[in-house]
């Protein structure tokens, strides 16, 4: 089910379970300021959720509320998942979905990155 993402932050959300540890998931990727895991339902050869360790709902959140330095060191740990998941050549695709038109359904932010097979070209 879609989720209003103007709504404050849910911390029993299952990302935020996930950071805790309370829950399982397959991690691929660490870090000060995210955390990658395998997408439970995967869509393409390599689908890993990036996340932010903080307690963001959506993009438009964490753009708007995070500082600089948890914005850089997101950004950079979305591109180390993608490289030491050795998608840069030939390319893979980052989809953050946002509120209910964007189809969210976890109330965390979560870049989607997608990989192993050509995606094609992507129209909306
Ligand atoms: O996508 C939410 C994504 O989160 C969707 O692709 C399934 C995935 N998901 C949900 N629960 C889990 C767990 N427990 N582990 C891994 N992946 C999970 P959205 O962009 O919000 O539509």
């Amino acid at each position: 089910m879609p989720i209003d993402a103007t709504l404050p932050y849910d911390d029993d959300n299952i990302f935020a379970r996930i950071l805790r540890g309370e829950i399982p998931a397959k991690r691929v990727y660490e870090d000060d300021h995210a955390l990658a895991f395998h997408d439970i339902a995967p869509q393409a050869p390599v689908h890993v959720l990036v996340i932010p360790k903080g307690r963001y709902v959506s993009w438009d959140d964490f753009s708007a509320t995070a500082g600089d330095a948890e914005i850089a060191g997101f950004v950079r740990a979305v591109a180390t998942v993608a490289r030491e998941q050795g998608l840069v050549e030939p390319g893979y695709r980052l989809l953050a979905n946002v509120g209910s038109h964007g189809g969210q359904e976890v109330p965390h932010l979560h870049v989607h990155l997608f990989g192993g097979r050509a995606l094609g070209r992507m129209v909306a």
